[in-house]
């Protein structure tokens, strides 16, 4: 697309590297180049991280069984991760960012939103510097490919980025980005898990242009806030700006543990008591989050990080906790960990609108409800009202008693 005519008041380019422990992989051994590549746990058990391009004609990718990739892909070599490569790597990247922009915000370890309103004076038109993006990419790791893309909105430049892989570079201009959108499936909607892409579909809503083309006020009556929040990035709107690291919004809670843990139970014992914290400190500030994030802190130092975009934002330490018990599985290390955090991200003042919605949907009486215990909380003291589980729990396991207990905000 061309934008030689185009206004751009802003400009947000969204990078994200090609299959990227892979491509470190076939980067660093030759032999391995050209050929279809999974990374993961070679035993059969465990599930594949990712996969090299020419695996992916086999339908095998992110998150499948071993055992299942290796029966639909056979030929494929299985090279298990070197996660302080990667990392090495990643901080090689967000360098090369860091060059284009002081505004930028890393989503992971292979992708991150670059600002760069204002640089095309110094830079050149969002095409050009797309193009040298890609370059310093290449030259800084010595031959790794990333795709970008670039428009007017965080949202418009990731489903860009994701356009043309591998490799891609695709350029939407905020004006053409509503037309540039409206074919595509409601999928590429974020937060469009599979429960909400049925009932859009059940609405008769198949396409980003059809969600465009309903009122706001129809979609609101239909899917609540989501609704509304589904009507502006279908026209290509998003409000949320790039955050730096220093003005990142999230409120987060960690603790790194006396004694190292791996039990699920034990971890999800810390989760609850996070997410507690982390409602309580998002009601008290009439916040809200779209996102919640888990991170574990290997016994060897690794910090992983697995994030969800929430259908609808929330208060509410359930749904909070809900949340962390779901990214729990995604984790693929089994540990033993030294460290458990939660945060929320994505936060927003808690609307009008959206208070009317949660209180159709039910979530709200459990809003109320830990409102109710912050009160108390906060007159009683904060040890007034225990969790029978989780007071079942402390006496099950006295030897993990905290070594730090940091509250976080701030900082994702
Ligand atoms: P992605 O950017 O999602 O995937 P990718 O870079 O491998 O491929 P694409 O070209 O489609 O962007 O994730 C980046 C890395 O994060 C990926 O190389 C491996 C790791 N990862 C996991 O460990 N587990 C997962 O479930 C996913 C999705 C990624
Ligand atoms: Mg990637």
């Amino acid at each position: 697309m061309s934008n030689s005519d185009s206004d751009w008041p802003s400009v947000v380019a969204h990078a994200d590297m090609d299959a990227f422990y892979a491509a470190v992989e076939q980067m660093d051994n030759p032999e391995l180049r050209g050929k279809p590549v999974l990374v993961g746990p070679p035993s059969g058990r465990g599930v594949v991280l990712t996969a090299s391009y020419e695996a992916r004609p086999y339908k095998v990718g992110s998150a499948m069984p071993m055992f299942k990739a290796r029966k639909l892909c056979p030929e494929a070599v299985i090279v298990p991760p070197r996660f302080e490569r990667y990392t090495e790597v990643s901080r090689t990247i967000m360098g090369v960012f860091a060059d284009f922009s002081p505004r930028v915000e890393a989503i992971s370890l292979d992708e991150a939103f670059i600002d760069l309103t204002g640089s095309e004076d110094l830079l050149g038109s969002p095409d050009t510097i797309g193009l040298s993006l890609k370059n310093a990419v290449r030259e800084a790791t010595g031959g790794l490919t990333v795709s970008v893309g670039i428009s007017g909105t965080k949202y418009v430049a990731k489903v860009a980025s994701d356009f043309q892989k591998p490799d891609g570079l695709t350029i939407v201009p905020p004006d053409e980005a509503r037309a540039w959108l409206a074919p595509m499936p409601v999928s590429r909607l974020w937060g469009a898990g599979p429960v909400t892409q049925k009932k859009l579909q059940a609405l008769g809503l198949h396409t980003i242009g059809d969600v465009a083309a309903c009122g706001d006020d129809w979609l609101d009556e239909k899917l609540g806030a989501m609704g509304r929040r589904f009507n502006q990035l279908a026209q290509g709107q998003d409000p949320r700006v790039i955050e730096g690291r220093r003005g990142s919004k999230s409120v987060g809670s960690e603790r790194t543990l006396a004694q190292d843990i791996s039990d699920p139970e034990q971890i999800k014992f810390y989760l609850r008591r996070s997410a507690e914290q982390v409602g309580q400190r998002l009601r008290r500030k009439t916040r809200v989050a779209w996102g919640v994030q888990v991170k574990l802190k290997t016994s060897d130092f690794r910090s992983l990080t697995r994030q969800h975009q929430r259908e609808r934002p929330t208060d509410v330490a359930e749904d909070i906790y809900n949340d962390g018990v779901m990214l729990l599985e995604k984790f693929d290390d089994p540990g033993p960990f030294r460290l458990v955090g939660l945060s929320a991200y994505d936060i927003e003042q808690s609307g009008e609108d959206l208070q009317g919605d949660l209180f159709s949907q039910g979530p709200m009486r459990r809003h109320d409800l830990e409102v109710a215990i912050d009160d108390l909380k906060e007159r009683f003291g904060s040890n007034v009202l225990k969790r029978a589980d989780d007071l079942a729990r402390a006496r099950q396991t006295p030897n993990l008693d905290f070594l730090g207990d940091e509250d976080k905000e701030g900082e994702q």
